[in-house]
């Protein structure tokens, strides 16, 4: 064996990592794995040869990182998320591993172009937007400090759906991201984990007369496990993602079958299989819906079980010593069902006592928070809860009942005990996730430093009253590997070329760049790496959309998830401004401007749907006038995606995070365009006002309502309709809209829309609409003295080092999780 191991082929083949030895590989991946050779192979083939070739290389750190696991008996920590929003693997993997320049070069020689190959990967797009991108932004950040960590999720047979626009209009597609294969999953069947479903419960009395419930369920489905890489930048760590697949089991339904019915068992197992088939792709107004408080508890169910499994192996029924081992994060209240899991699997299978098995899950779990949006916030009807899982709800009243005893007694004040409890009381209680998820944590925190405080002072006021030591900010971070390194290879060829290797890993080293904010030719060569990110822009832009952009215009981007809380609209309202001010005077000087937008709506979601239709028709008009003549461009580019959003945010001159003041709850997105040199023009909003403390509030475009004005507005009673007859630019378009001048003369399709807005406005765009024209006019004539741009764009790069994923892991870890790194040696 060690001479087959030893000998040249085969390391060269699975291992080496030259230029030789990787060609060799790729090409025996092709015949043996793929079953092509070259002549014969298509694009994909080269694809799946390639990634596996890199998966390979991966391969003995893989197994050395978790050998190295299991010989130190380190702490854990397990990330559970609903969503995981990966983007493509193989330009991670390959950066990562160090072997982007090897594989470039190894493809050219065999007459590819390794960008061309990478393109045909197929995103696994198993999340939403910010949240789902975050966790996968924190599994890489993870594995690069070398902590032990395994993030657990569910493996949707369809992610995030493609979108189109047909006349203007949204349409989606189904997201089957691996009908071509999927070449980064090791599925492990003979780790699966059966998880059950409804029934219901009966007391019993042990053989040592001690009383306990069991749980009689009435169907069960098999989790399968499907693990992925995590490798972490050049340091021979690779942790793992475990994504659960269901799959219906041949006695799947435990009722049905012992009453003969056949047909309508094998019905069962189609639903069963169902569980896993779909990502959700709302995540504004959680619905009860069933089937999503399935995929809740499978994939708890199944990470737990997994989680316990290896406790045991070493630790055995020494309960006391979970938390010592176990660090459990919940990104949001999605894997909440985990607490009273947990408790379930002490009390019930275990024989351990409620009170050491509530002490045990009170140090195990740690909640984040990711919303202040009262209707983001998921609550369950009980009776779902109860029908689906019977048991869990039991565990739910009865934590309730003696954590409201508590408060009570704590606090003194029986009314703020009331509010605080999990079950709402009336005809129809429903269960508050986030609330259960208070009560079983031992750390409660935001993803900004406002958004902690609102949590702290508004959303949970009462909890923090209770237990101040629970709550806690980390404002959120992300991956520079992905969001500058390969998004931006220029931009980090430029810093490469001025600080040297380290920056990477230490992002605060960012900072250095300021030493150069005085030399022209550097700030000639940072001009001129923009420049030609915007000309790629240009170019796919031309190539994608048939639509012709001028990279010396000011390219100004808001890309991200469709919501009104966001205000695309607001966006709308100053486009159709500056075009009715070009109409008036078709000879007056105007900066030439290209608006990009990108943002997918909940297919379910009308009014953000109708937003959608708005803009591609303010672009149809704007683009296509002649007295325009091409100054103003906007552009709305479909299926906004990870791909898609490193080829924009490397692009952008401004960066528009315009939300209402309080409804952010950090944001994401402002990071990428700050780290990749755009300006903001903002509000006070989530990590907005963090990234304006950190880069100088003279290089940050400031506008709009604080959150203490929203509140004194909403106070003092608001009347939108009142700024619009006192605008003349606001009311000209508003009136431009209603008349059908976007629409052919249809005056009914957008009446929803303006309805909402001159009656009610929930997110303040009419009293928001002139400081920001304002605001954002600022901006684009900063842009136009070319010196003062230059400096603002790198001090946005130079000082924003803080928002590295990094940097926030390290937080999480040093106040929540407090886990040792591991170094891996081969
Ligand atoms: C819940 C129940 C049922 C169906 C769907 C959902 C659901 C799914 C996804 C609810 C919410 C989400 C996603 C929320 C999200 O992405 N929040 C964003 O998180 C980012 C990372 O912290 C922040 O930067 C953003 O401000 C926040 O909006």
């Amino acid at each position: 064996m060690t001479e087959i191991l030893n000998s040249q082929n085969y390391i060269h083949t699975r291992t080496g990592m030259t230029v030789d030895a990787f060609k060799r590989a790729f090409l025996d991946n092709l015949y043996y794995v793929q079953g092509k050779d070259m002549p014969r192979a298509t694009p994909q083939d080269h694809y799946l040869a390639l990634a596996y070739t890199v998966r390979d290389r991966l391969m003995q750190r893989w197994l050395q990182t978790f050998q190295t696991y299991d010989e130190t008996d380190c702490k854990f920590v397990y990330y559970l998320s609903a969503e995981y929003l990966l983007g493509p693997q193989l330009p991670s993997n390959l950066l990562n591993i160090g072997l982007m320049d090897v594989a470039r070069q190894a493809m050219a020689e065999l007459g590819l172009d390794l960008d061309a190959v990478m393109r045909r990967e197929r995103e696994p797009g198993l999340g939403n937007g910010g949240l789902g991108r975050l966790a996968a932004c924190y599994l890489a950040s993870m594995a690069t400090l070398g902590l032990p960590a395994i993030g657990y999720g569910i493996r949707y047979e369809f992610g995030i759906f493609r979108q189109m626009f047909v006349d203007g209009w949204q349409v989606e597609r189904p997201d089957d991201w691996t009908a071509s294969g999927d070449p980064w999953s090791f599925p492990r069947p003979e780790r699966q984990v059966q998880v059950n479903f409804g029934g219901h419960t009966e007391k019993e009395w042990a053989h040592n007369g001690d009383f306990r419930v069991r749980w009689r369920p009435a169907w069960c489905v098999e989790a399968i496990p499907y693990n992925l890489m995590v490798p972490g930048y050049k340091n021979n760590t690779v942790n793992s993602l475990r994504l659960w697949s269901a799959q219906a089991t041949s006695s799947f339904d435990l009722q049905v079958f012992n009453t003969g019915d056949f047909v309508r068992a094998v019905e069962g197992k189609v639903h069963s299989e169902n569980i896993t088939k779909v990502l959700y792709p709302d995540d504004t107004t959680p619905q009860g819906k069933l089937l999503r408080l399935q995929q809740q508890y499978f994939f708890v169910a199944a990470s737990l079980t997994d989680i316990m499994r290896v406790f045991m192996r070493r630790h055995g029924t020494n309960w006391e010593v979970f938390p010592d081992k176990v660090a459990i994060q919940l990104n949001d209240t999605h894997p909440t069902i985990a607490i009273p899991e947990l408790m379930r699997l002490l009390v019930d299978e275990h024989d351990v006592d409620w009170n050491t098995a509530w002490d045990v899950t009170r140090r195990t779990f740690a909640y984040t928070n990711h919303t202040l949006l009262p209707e983001a916030l998921e609550e369950w009807p009980a009776s779902l809860l109860e029908q689906l899982l019977p048991r869990h709800m039991e565990i739910i009243h009865e934590v309730n009942r003696r954590f409201l005893d508590e408060a009570c007694v704590v606090l003194n004040d029986p009314i703020a005990a009331a509010r605080m409890s999990i079950v709402t009381p009336g005809p129809a209680p429903h269960v508050r996730m986030a609330y259960l998820a208070s009560v079983g944590s031992f750390s409660i925190n935001g993803v900004s430093e406002l958004q902690s405080n609102l949590l702290k002072d508004l959303v949970l006021r009462d909890f923090s009253q209770l237990w101040p030591w629970k709550f806690n900010n980390k404002t959120n971070g992300i991956d520079p590997r992905l969001f500058i390194r390969l998004a931006n290879p220029r931009l980090s060829a430029l810093i490469y070329d001025r600080l040297g290797e380290h920056w990477l890993t230490n992002l605060d080293r960012l900072r250095e760049l300021e030493r150069f904010i005085d030399d022209p030719t550097f700030q000639a060569e940072w001009r001129e790496v923009k420049q030609a990110n915007k000309r790629d822009a240009a170019e796919k832009t031309r190539e994608g959309m048939g639509l012709e952009i001028d990279p010396d215009a000011v390219f100004d981007v808001m890309v991200k998830r469709l919501h009104e809380y966001k205000r695309q609209l607001l966006k709308a309202f100053h486009i159709i401004t500056l075009y009715n001010r070009i109409k008036a005077n078709p000879k007056a000087p105007v900066f030439p401007r290209v608006f990009v937008f990108g943002a997918k709506a909940a297919p379910g979601y009308r009014m953000a749907k109708l937003i959608i239709k708005l803009l591609n028709a303010i672009a149809d008009v704007v683009n296509n006038d002649r007295d325009v003549d091409g100054r103003l461009k906007v552009v709305f580019v479909p299926n906004f995606n990870v791909s898609t959003a490193m080829q924009i945010y490397p692009a952008a001159d401004i960066s528009e995070q315009i939300s209402l003041a309080g409804k952010e709850a950090s944001g994401t997105g402002n990071m990428k365009f700050a780290l990749n040199g755009a300006v903001t023009v903002g509000t006070l909003d989530g990590a907005n006002i963090e990234i304006r403390d950190l880069v100088g509030h003279e290089n940050f475009f400031l506008f709009g309502l604080r959150t203490e004005d929203v509140f004194h507005l909403l106070r003092q009673g608001y009347r939108p309709a009142m700024y619009y007859e006192r605008t003349p630019e606001l009311r000209q378009a508003v009136d431009m809209i209603a008349a059908g001048y976007f629409s052919r003369g249809d005056r009914e399709i957008f009446r929803p829309l303006l309805d909402s807005l001159l009656n009610h406005d929930p997110y303040f765009i009419m009293a928001d609409y002139a400081a920001y024209v304002e605001a954002v006019e600022a901006a684009t004539l900063a842009y136009q003295d070319t010196e003062r741009w230059t400096r603002m764009s790198i001090l946005n790069t130079a000082r924003t080092g803080f928002f590295s994923a990094d940097r926030a892991v390290r937080q999480y870890n040093e106040g929540i999780w407090k886990t040792q790194p591991v170094p891996i040696t081969l």
